[in-house]
């Protein structure tokens, strides 16, 4: 097989990429490990930035999301377990956010591929890619077994111009640059987040909380869905998390005057995520690109990753459209200009967890200048500013 643009991952990234390609009329094949309901059944983001709103907007994804989205404009931060500081987005910048979960956009760029008939190869094992320091690479995989590894797979090889990289965090992309080639930044966090969501009416705002016991968020996917999060140690597994106790801490960790108003049911998802920020340079190689995860890992407090993705995906389609067209400069370019947001995203996501956790072995200098910068927070408009000018997106 041959195409223009071999996209590896059919997660957010990859199949944004192919949508926005297919546009430019720009030919591609996206290959991906797992099946596509094992990608619909991943629970992750929930808060677009605007940009990224837009983004969807302009490329037609917008419908169901400005149906079903909720449109909001506060960051509230509950702390010393009695006040909450709330932060206006609009009053402070100008913009709002969008809870949509990404579970939702991913329907949506399934279904938009669906309807131009678009060639996603799923349940693809032993992806290699080749040759990306000249100008035929190569990808191959095997297909035909399944993805738990059985005998059979028959051997595929796709020749392209360009290798779009987007398969996430534990993808073959990065690994295909030589180690000598690449640096890495890493931070690991000493805790994680256990999440659950349940069908229940969530609260009306986006709630952060700073208590002893943890971190705490409250969240929403609609109406009748919320989503919380709690701060767990690192070795803490699902079991060690029964509902009860999942809502015990919860509300534990949330003024009173909010704990009243969260309505608990029964969990119909609940998984563990550890913290981590990570950061891959240069996210070229040859004719290989990366975007999204496979190139750079955030912890979720700030709610970046799949805002970066999509901000890498769309640098990357003008590179990649600018060179098929006989302009190579843009996408020379992108590994610097992805670069440049993605660090400002990475500081963010490190700035606000260290605000809002608990850090094991914290001492109480840690925690008195931790408090006063919620303090600062919660009194300073220049503050609240700039924090909002962050959360909402910096401009492309
Ligand atoms: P993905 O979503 O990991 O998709 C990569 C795809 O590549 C496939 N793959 C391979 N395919 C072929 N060959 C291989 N060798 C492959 N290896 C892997 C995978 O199966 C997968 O389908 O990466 P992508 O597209 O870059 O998207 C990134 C986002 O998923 C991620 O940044 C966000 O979910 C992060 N995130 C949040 N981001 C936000 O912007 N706002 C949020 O509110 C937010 N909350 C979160 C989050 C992530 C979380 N977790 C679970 C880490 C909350 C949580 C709890
Ligand atoms: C979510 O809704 O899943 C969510 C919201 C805000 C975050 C992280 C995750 O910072």
């Amino acid at each position: 097989m041959r195409t223009q643009v071999a996209i590896i991952g059919a997660g957010p990234a990859g199949t944004l990429l192919a949508h926005i390609l297919a546009q430019a009329g720009i030919e591609h094949v996206v290959i991906e490990r797992q099946s596509r309901d094992h990608v619909l059944s991943r629970i992750r983001a929930g808060v677009l930035e605007w940009g990224t709103v837009e983004t969807l907007r302009r490329y037609g994804l917008g419908e169901r999301m400005d149906r079903d989205g909720h449109v909001h404009n506060t960051i509230n931060i509950a702390w010393r377990g009695e006040e909450v500081l709330s932060i206006d987005t609009v009053d402070r910048v100008g913009k709002r956010m969008m809870a949509y979960g990404q579970t939702n956009i991913q329907e949506d760029l399934y279904r938009a591929a669906d309807e131009r008939g678009a060639a996603i190869v799923f349940e693809a094992d032993d992806v290699a890619l080749h040759d990306l320091t000249t100008d035929h690479p190569s990808v191959t995989w095997s297909s035909g077994g399944s993805s738990g590894g059985s005998a059979g797979g028959r051997t595929e090889r796709l020749d392209c111009d360009y290798v779009a990289g987007c398969d996430g965090f534990h993808g073959v992309a990065r690994q295909s640059i030589p180690a000598g080639l690449r640096r890495e930044f890493e931070k690991v966090y000493p805790f994680g987040w256990i999440g659950i969501l349940s069908e229940t009416p969530p609260l009306p705002i986006l709630l952060y909380a700073n208590h002893e016991r943890g971190f705490g968020l409250c969240s929403m996917r609609s109406p009748m869905l919320s989503r919380y999060y709690v701060q767990c140690p690192l070795t803490d597994t699902v079991d060690d998390w029964p509902d009860d106790r999942f809502w015990t801490e919860l509300l534990g960790r949330l003024p009173r005057s909010q704990a009243e108003q969260i309505v608990t049911g029964p969990s119909i998802e609940k998984s563990i995520a550890p913290l981590r920020s990570f950061v891959a340079e240069p996210m070229s190689h040859g004719r290989l690109f990366l975007a999204g995860d496979a190139a750079h890992i955030v912890p979720p407090t700030g709610a970046k990753g799949l805002n970066l993705a999509v901000a890498d995906v769309l640098y990357l389609s003008h590179g990649l459209i600018a060179a098929c067209k006989g302009d190579p400069g843009p996408l020379e370019r992108y590994s610097d200009t992805a670069l440049r947001r993605v660090w400002g995203s990475v500081r963010f996501s490190w700035w606000l967890t260290g605000l809002l956790h608990r850090f094991p072995g914290q001492t109480d200098f840690d925690q008195r200048a931790q408090e006063q910068e919620l303090y600062h927070l919660s009194q300073s408009a220049l503050a609240q500013a700039a924090m909002a000018e962050q959360y909402v997106g910096l401009p492309y």
